[in-house]
């Protein structure tokens, strides 16, 4: 049946100038018909540059919204538009402009994982591969806010010594790892390369040979001369890291490190997508300009 719809979907996306984009932390099933896999970011500067009419994101709202941002002249379509981050929604641009005017001194950096909304009211936007550097690059700013990820924002701390004002946000999936997982795998494994995602809580943070994002870590991974990984991030990554280095071994921390938002697209929703070539993300133009600038700021730095 996979086969038989594959088909389709490839058909269906040539007659429609369309591509699919797929996060690495998609199914399977979804990261066989994309045309490209990636990151957040990575997959917004493709949307960007593609000459494609039709961008098929799959992953969550605010990612489509990024590409949407960078590339207003596209149709971008998410496949299910009810995949959120939970993450992006602790955060209104409410609430940001409330804190914004109790530290109006402030230079305000906000990871990517937030909503249009609230990259309107960021001086620099940031990604977890970029934010250590984005942070640095600040050095003749007094004062730094750093939101939504209080784990993103610990790392950044401790990693350029500098003292950030967050918000309580966090990624109800990275937290599921615990300490404990590692240390059990690395007993099961005592020669495995120990890779952890910044959202994860700092315990877990403390006990890893390698702290990155997702593309940093298929980079790691390809690149270490180790054949074996203990993986602390969201378990659909394994595929990816797997496919790519058929010769290595990759072993999730922990079974419960999974985001239900990023499994919700499936091929037969890709297929339906590019038929009705819904639902649409676009973001209203006041907001967009807004939001491009941080984006754009955070380009110019790394
Ligand atoms: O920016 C992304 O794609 C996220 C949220 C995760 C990562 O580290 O790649
Ligand atoms: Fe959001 Fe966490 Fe899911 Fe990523 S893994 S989309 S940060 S809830």
């Amino acid at each position: 049946m996979f086969k038989d719809l594959r088909e389709k979907i490839k058909q269906l996306k040539k007659r429609r100038k369309a591509i699919i984009l797929a996060h690495n932390y998609q199914l399977p099933e979804v990261q066989d018909v994309a045309d490209y896999r990636g990151d957040s970011l990575e997959l917004s500067r493709i949307a960007a540059n593609t000459d494609a009419k039709v961008i098929v994101f799959c992953g969550v709202h605010f990612m489509a919204e990024t590409a949407s941002i960078l590339c207003p002249d596209k149709l971008v379509i998410m496949p299910d538009i009810h995949s959120g981050c939970p993450m992006a929604n602790m955060l209104t641009a409410e609430d940001l402009r409330k804190l914004k005017q109790r530290y109006p001194q402030a230079i305000v950096v906000g990871y990517v994982n937030t909503s249009a909304e609230v990259k309107a009211e960021l001086d620099i936007c940031c990604t977890s591969t970029n934010a250590v550097a984005v942070v640095n690059a600040l050095k003749d700013k007094k004062e730094i806010i750093f939101v939504p990820d209080k784990y993103l924002a610990d790392y950044v701390s401790k990693k350029t010594q500098r003292k950030l004002i967050c918000w309580n946000g966090f990624c109800p999936t990275h937290v599921k790892i615990l300490p404990e997982d590692i240390k059990r795998e690395k007993k099961f494994h005592p020669f495995a390369k120990v890779m952890v995602h910044p959202e994860c809580l700092p315990s877990v943070v403390a006990l890893a040979d390698n702290v990155s994002s997702t593309s940093q870590m298929c980079k790691f991974a390809g690149e270490s001369e180790a054949k074996e990984f203990i993986v602390g991030t969201e378990i659909g990554l394994i595929y990816r890291l797997k496919k790519d280095n058929p010769k290595k071994e990759f072993y999730p921390a922990s079974e419960a490190a999974v985001c239900p938002n990023m499994k919700r697209i499936t091929q037969e929703k890709i297929l339906f997508a590019l038929e009705e070539l819904k639902e649409e993300v676009r973001v209203p133009d006041n907001i967009r300009r807004r939001a491009k600038k941080a984006i754009e700021r955070m380009f110019k730095i790394i």
